[in-house]
């Protein structure tokens, strides 16, 4: 790989509480809904469960070490909900300290602590009393937002409020694959509004409470671009429409503009959307933010058309049969285009996210400046004498940091790039099975060892340096 970015760029890797952390009733943590879903039988993928993850939280020192020798300038990592509020309400501070330790590790290492609020995981009491179809749940979300930023304010200052809403608004309540598991298309889209006014309170509290100090707020969203399977065929480019408009338009527009997309609305009128919009929450969920997380691991390419007869329906490979995640347009279907796979089963198309990154400026002009906080891929990585020569990762990454370069030099606005993930961990309803670490975990005894992938990274962000952006990574923001 060849390409150059900018100096400032900014180099991390990615990582989750729920998928790393283990310590699930430690030190108070109280049951999160992925805790409890994946107590349900056949619900994660070999019966595994987030209780022990990675064990990050009882190795945070060893795996900032780890980011400290691959020259990370940013550790993309989530707080637990659970830990923090347990019973959905009381403020745990023994949960805290497990963070104010992290951020300590992080800053003493020279890494830029990127801190998500929510990544999935709902504490089971709030879920007890709706979760997200109920507008409670947004406000509580605020005053969690508040007790994190207490105790860790002074010490951070790039703050994500939500993780790819779409997936535990839509995979969670809808396609039932994600927790809580149901399959309920009006829930789901109360989810959907719920989340998001839940981030624009959140925006606004932070931004009261850091008063003069300087803060950067943003969200991430998970994007694709949705190409249809025929661009001659109408139902292919209807299918587009809606998947672009379920997956992207849903969630950009809100938060950017204040709206919801008109042809989406159109599409699920009868599932009750704007019944729980209120006067003025469109002004809330669209309060300003100072970038936009964009994570992306690959294309759609979508039809209208039922399979063929005596084909099986071409759902998303990660979708439980039979259960679609898109309310409204349950007749989608995804044809293969014959690309390579990832062990996702995710087609690896690298100028998909040049392409995403470059509409993304065009489309939305006022956007604040990008940052991809998420990428990577899955693979049947084997240990061999003590190294994982993962050769598909290798060229993965190197190949979407290519297409990052080139969309920069397009015009794209992009600040840094976060790999996914830093460690192999709980990957949701795959259980530990699927590999997206760029450092090995032994399960047995959670030792760590660097894949090629690790190194070939390391060699990018020391070579990046090299060109003139040694020492610690600035970032300059908009407002920041
Ligand atoms: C993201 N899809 O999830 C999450 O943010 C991570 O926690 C997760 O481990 C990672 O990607 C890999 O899966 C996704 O259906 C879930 O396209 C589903 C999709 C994409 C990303």
């Amino acid at each position: 790989m060849s390409a150059t970015f900018p100096t400032s760029f900014l180099w991390g890797a990615a990582t989750a509480a729920a998928q790393v952390e283990g310590a699930a009733t430690e030190d108070g943590k109280g049951d999160s809904i992925w805790d409890a879903f994946a107590r349900e039988p056949g619900a994660v993928a070999g019966g595994d469960t987030p209780a022990e993850g990675v064990d990050h939280y009882h190795r945070s020192a060893e795996d900032v070490a780890l980011m400290r020798a691959l020259g990370l300038g940013s550790y993309r990592f989530s707080t637990s909900w659970a830990r923090v509020v347990p019973d959905g309400r009381r403020v745990n501070p023994a949960g805290l300290d497990f963070y104010s330790r992290l951020v300590d590790q992080l800053l003493e290492a020279e890494i830029l602590p990127w801190l998500t609020l929510y990544h999935w995981d709902l504490p089971q009491a709030l879920q007890e009393q709706g979760g997200w179809t109920d507008r409670e749940t947004a406000l509580r979300f605020a005053d969690y937002a508040e007790a994190v930023h207490d105790r860790l304010g002074d010490r951070v200052q790039h703050w994500t409020t939500f993780n790819e809403p779409l997936c535990s608004a839509l995979i969670g309540h809808v396609g039932g694959e994600h927790a809580p598991g149901w399959t309920d298309p009006v829930a789901g889209l109360a989810a959907v509004h719920h989340q998001h006014l839940a981030h624009g309170l959140a925006v606004r509290r932070l931004r009261e409470l850091a008063g003069e100090r300087a803060i950067s707020v943003g969200i991430t969203l998970n994007l694709t671009n949705a190409v249809p399977h025929d661009p001659d065929d109408p139902a292919d480019l209807d299918a587009a429409r809606r998947l672009d408009g379920l997956w992207n338009r849903l969630f950009l527009e809100p938060v950017l503009l204040g709206r919801y997309p008109e042809d989406v609305l159109a599409d699920v009128e009868h599932l009750g959307l704007t019944d729980h919009v209120r006067p003025g929450d469109l002004e809330t969920v669209a309060a300003p933010i100072d970038f936009l997380g964009v994570n992306h691991y690959h294309d759609d390419n979508v039809s209208g058309r039922p399979p063929a007869p005596g084909e099986p329906p071409s759902l998303r490979p990660t979708d439980r049969p039979g259960r679609s995640p898109f309310p409204g347009s349950e007749h989608l279907t995804f044809p293969s285009r014959g690309l390579p796979r990832t062990a996702m089963g995710w087609e690896v198309n690298p100028d998909g996210l040049r392409e995403l990154l470059v509409r993304l400026g065009r489309e939305y002009p006022g956007a604040p400046p990008l940052y991809v906080t998420e990428n990577g891929s899955a693979w049947d990585d084997v240990v061999e004498d003590g190294a994982v020569h993962d050769t598909e990762r290798v060229a993965y990454l190197h190949a979407h940091l290519d297409a990052v370069a080139q969309a920069i030099t397009e015009g794209a606005d992009v600040r840094g790039y976060f790999v996914w993930s830093l460690l192999d961990n709980f990957e949701w309803a795959w259980g530990y099975d699927k590999r997206f670490g760029i450092v090995h975990v032994d399960r047995a005894t959670m030792a760590r060892t660097p894949k090629d992938s690790a190194l070939a990274y390391a060699a990018v962000i020391a070579a990046a340096r090299a060109d003139g952006t040694a020492g610690a990574p600035r970032v300059p923001e908009r407002d920041a």
